[in-house]
């Protein structure tokens, strides 16, 4: 059984990524209806992952004799300005996301659940993944700028993304 500390703690992070699939759930359906259907497609997939990564440690905490408590989730912006705009903030939630993570790893310690902390390496390393992803497409986004031609081909190419992404999700949950 966990830690009444460490449950509450996991607990919070699992609110944590149930807000992030809502999040790019919302991202997704804003890109859909502005005709950008790969970045629709990209915003999809990284929806479905923050749910598996919600699911997994719901299981987690159930399996170690706790309690996993599903709560009320805070409502996603509906409209993000320009898809731009839209990557800095998936971008910032990133490492936001990053920032609790080692918060949590930092809790574990503290309270020797060495257990706990092991599991929460595979968070760790998804943070790293998944902070350099964001950082290279803000980098792209600002190589195309105005030009709404790169802006084509950049909403043909993210989807090349959502596939290799879609492997990786396969191979690790
Ligand atoms: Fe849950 O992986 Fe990023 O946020």
């Amino acid at each position: 059984m966990l830690q009444k500390s460490i449950e509450q703690a996991l607990n919070n992070q699992i609110r944590i990524e149930a807000e992030s699939s809502q999040i790019y759930l919302s991202m997704a359906c804003w890109a859909e209806v502005q005709g950008l259907e790969g970045v629709a497609q990209f915003m999809y997939k990284q929806s479905d992952e923050e749910r598996q990564h919600m699911l997994k440690l719901v299981k987690y905490v159930n399996e170690r004799g706790s309690h996993a408590k599903i709560t009320e989730l805070k409502a996603p912006k509906t409209t993000f300005g320009t898809f731009k705009e839209m990557f800095e903030e998936l971008y910032k939630h990133e490492l936001f996301v990053s920032n609790s993570i080692n918060e949590l790893v930092h809790i574990t310690l503290g309270e020797k659940d060495y257990s706990t902390h092991n599991f929460l390496q595979w968070y760790v390393a998804e943070q790293i993944e998944e902070e350099a992803q964001a950082k290279t497409i803000l980098d792209k986004i600002n190589l195309i700028g105005e030009d709404r031609g790169g802006l084509y081909l950049f909403d043909r190419d993210i989807q090349q993304i959502v596939v290799t992404s879609s492997i990786s999700l396969n191979q690790n949950i």
